[in-house]
């Protein structure tokens, strides 16, 4: 954890990148990243614990954090949750916004500077239940593309991801249930590049837990009954990189959507209209992750 020098009284450092800034910023200067996280962490005097979302563009990051973030708020499954800052409470808000007017929100911007950086700090509401750092900037897919290629591209990335303790990494399940490649191929990149953030020392497997989210799960719903089963016959080279490094790994399906409806836009492009919303799965990934790091 990175704690501001004893002489520094009127700056502090940005906990995902580590760079000086002023004691009253809100987001750091220079990666967008919640100043909160630091202040608060030190206010309580415990370790911040970070909890971060992966995933390739389109997968539904997006959809999914707003609707995780909304339910944590409405004290789901007896969390407590406090959102710190306004631009915490607009990703849920853009989200469930959007879906109530039958739209599925816009896409998420590729600059760091418009990424959403939520922060809220999660606990059970038992007594003396641990607090947990819930920080999820909602990266748009190319970045975290561009990164995994080429490492150093998004430096943000990296520093985040370096000191996530747990993750949940997003697959397109309806995708892969309709034979592409592609989310087992990106999936296993992004095992890989987690595989090289998270290890220790070489040839050790890694601890930190990784939950896998099957996401649209609506168009494929086996998934729901048996994630596993679904993940190792449609997401099979995800399956093995898991079993051989990774030791704490779960896998989940996940929806928001009852039905879905289709319209074409003004280009005659088919777009899906939601038609209602029927949030399915979308704790339990994050619980899990939560019972593991307790
Ligand atoms: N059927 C279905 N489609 C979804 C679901 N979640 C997302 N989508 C679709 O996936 C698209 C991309 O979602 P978004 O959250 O913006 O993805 P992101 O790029 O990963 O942030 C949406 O516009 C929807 O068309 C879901 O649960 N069910
Ligand atoms: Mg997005
Ligand atoms: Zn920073």
């Amino acid at each position: 954890m990175s704690t501001a020098p004893e002489t520094a009284t009127e700056s502090a450092y940005c906990l995902i990148c580590e760079r000086e800034n002023p004691d009253a910023a809100v987001l750091c200067a220079h990666c967008y990243a919640p100043m909160a996280l630091i202040h608060d962490a030190i206010r309580q005097d415990r370790e911040p614990c970070i909890i971060s979302v992966i995933g390739d563009s389109n997968v539904g990051k997006t959809v999914y954090l707003g609707f995780l973030l909304d339910m944590l708020s409405k004290r789901a499954g007896d969390f407590e949750a406090v959102p710190k800052g306004a631009y915490s409470v607009n990703l849920q808000q853009t989200v469930i916004g959007s879906l109530q007017q039958r739209v599925f929100p816009p896409k998420t911007p590729n600059e760091a500077d418009q990424w959403h950086w939520a922060y809220y700090q999660v606990a059970r509401r038992a007594k003396n239940a641990a607090w947990f750092d819930l920080v999820m900037p909602d990266m748009a897919g190319e970045a975290l593309a561009a990164e995994v290629e080429s490492p150093k591209t998004h430096a943000v990335i990296r520093s985040l991801l370096s000191k996530t303790a747990g993750c949940l990494v997003l697959v397109d399940a309806a995708a892969a249930a309709l034979g592409s490649s592609h989310p087992d191929l990106f999936g296993l990149k992004l095992m890989t590049y987690l595989d090289q953030m998270f290890a220790q020392k070489r040839g050790q497997r890694i601890y930190n837990p990784v939950a896998v989210v099957l996401c649209k799960a609506d168009y494929c719903p086996q998934s729901f009954e048996n994630p596993r089963g679904f993940a190792q016959t449609n997401l099979n080279r995800v399956w093995n990189i898991c079993e051989s490094r990774f030791a704490n790994v779960e896998f989940f399906a996940t929806s928001i959507i009852g039905a879905l409806g289709f319209s074409s836009d003004d280009d005659g492009n088919v777009v899906p209209i939601p038609l209602h919303g029927a949030p399915r799965g979308i704790l339990e990934p994050f619980e899990w992750i939560l019972s593991c790091l307790e």
